[in-house]
């Protein structure tokens, strides 16, 4: 059978890669033109273990296509973004663009996943949509509906008449994979699979059982939407209480990563890492979506993205205090991603931080060390003051080093470079260790 994934992505190219090696035919979908054209040539525009390798192949072998125009197929994987939009709001123009791509080309029997992270009710949002293009299927919102709606007011009996063929079951499969290690974690983990029934639920159990060796969890949509929110939250949670003991620590003389370590040889306790914030399009997103569906009651939710949310200007603090009294400072600012040993700079406190330095520092030099990353961002490469440099040069002429991601690279420096220079490090990696 042949399955679209809709958007080549994070998610959606290592999904169409997972499922053209499974031996499905698999369409790639996206909007961009030049995302298209580089996957078509097997090349994906970021980089994942394995991912490239995988995509080349079934390129080659001729299972995996791409393209901008909506195909026909028998499911429809939709992978797009929902970002947050202002006021903390989910962003879900992407969803509904994808439904509203793939309604006209439906012709009765499909399955549509909706993977994207999503505001509970997104589903039956997706489904409404759907329905509301093609008055001629039959797009079940809920159980009763599908057996025929004699519960449900909202189906006028005569379009019921009307709809032929088999129904559009529309299914949420929230992806979980962890950047770093997605073609693994797209295999391994195991899925969260919600329906509006629970026939569309067993149909896309079905789909997933081609490539995933973890367990399909059946569930309906709204828990399915609302638990992959809540590991995001939870995660979000947690670091906020580390960033928050760091905090605390400051003020108390106390090194964080020794108390964190100490805490955690009690066996009931596993604290997280404190760090500059939280970065990334997910862990930092998605908790809101939770505080809009319930803004009363998320107290704790909240509270944890704005601990989190605080950290980076923390940070910046701490450095404008380090180079108080110094005319013209220069500073190397030792990464830019959002986390370790990836190149994604999205939402990345690193980023946030450089910026804040460069618009608060008029006659500082900031040197940044990014081994991922070629070329500076837009949001920097503007200034003069900002270059982009290999770590040892980096160190070699700054008198203040900010340690802001803990790459691989980072961790192999030669700890005698940062002599004679003020130190600050975000992420506990070159802390002394007591004997
Ligand atoms: N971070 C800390 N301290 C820690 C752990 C992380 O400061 O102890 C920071 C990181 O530096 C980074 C941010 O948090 O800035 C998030 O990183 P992460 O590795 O925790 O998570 P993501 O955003 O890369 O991926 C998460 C994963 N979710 C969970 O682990 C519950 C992943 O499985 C999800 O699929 C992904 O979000 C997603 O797409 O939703």
């Amino acid at each position: 059978s042949t399955v679209a994934v809709v958007g080549l992505g994070y998610i959606g190219l290592p999904t169409a890669a997972a499922l053209s090696s499974a031996g499905l035919r698999v369409i790639g979908v996206d909007t961009s033109a030049s995302r298209v054209e580089a996957v078509g040539r097997g090349e994906p525009p970021f980089v994942e273990e394995g991912l490239k390798q995988a995509v080349a192949e079934q390129i080659m072998r001729g299972r995996l296509t791409t393209q901008r125009t909506m195909p026909r197929a028998d499911a429809y994987v939709v992978a797009v973004p929902t970002p947050l939009a202002a006021g903390h709001r989910a962003d879900l123009g992407s969803v509904d663009a994808a439904g509203a791509a793939i309604a006209p080309v439906l012709a009765g029997g499909e399955l549509v996943i909706l993977e994207s992270t999503s505001p509970p009710g997104t589903t039956a949002r997706l489904a409404r949509a759907i329905q509301a293009a093609r008055p001629d299927l039959a797009v079940p919102l809920t159980e009763q509906d599908d057996a025929g709606g004699a519960t449900t007011r909202a189906t006028p009996p005569a379009a019921r008449a009307r709809r032929a063929g088999a129904a559009v079951d529309v299914v949420h499969c929230p992806e979980r994979v962890l950047p770093g290690r997605a073609m693994a974690e797209i295999v391994e983990n195991d899925r969260i699979i919600g329906g509006l029934t629970a026939r569309g639920a067993r149909r896309a159990m079905s789909l997933y059982a081609a490539f995933s060796t973890g367990e399909l969890l059946l569930t309906d949509a709204r828990t399915a939407e609302l638990a992959k929110l809540a590991e995001n939250a939870y995660r979000d949670v947690n670091i906020a209480f580390a960033n928050e003991l760091a905090a605390i620590c400051a003020d108390q003389g106390v090194d964080p990563w020794e108390l964190i370590e100490l805490a955690n040889r009690h066996p009931r306790v596993s604290i997280l890492d404190p760090g500059p914030g939280v970065g990334g399009h997910c862990i930092a997103v998605d908790p809101w979506f939770i505080v809009e569906a319930a803004p009363e009651r998320a107290r704790l939710i909240r509270a944890a993205r704005e601990v989190n949310d605080a950290a980076p200007g923390r940070v910046v603090e701490q450095v404008l205090g380090a180079v108080r009294g110094q005319a013209a400072p220069t500073i190397a600012a030792l990464g830019l991603a959002f986390k370790a040993d990836v190149d994604d700079l999205r939402g990345s406190p690193a980023l946030a931080i450089v910026e804040a330095l460069a618009r608060a520092l008029p006659r500082a030099r900031i040197i940044v060390a990014e081994p991922h990353i070629d070329a500076l961002p837009e949001s920097l490469s503007g200034w003069p003051k900002v270059s982009l440099a290999p770590i040892e040069d980096a160190v070699a002429q700054a008198s203040t080093v900010v340690l802001l991601v803990d790459h691989r690279e980072m961790r192999d420096l030669d700890h005698a470079a940062l002599a004679g220079r003020a130190v600050i490090d975000t992420r506990g990696l070159w802390r002394q260790r007591r004997p």
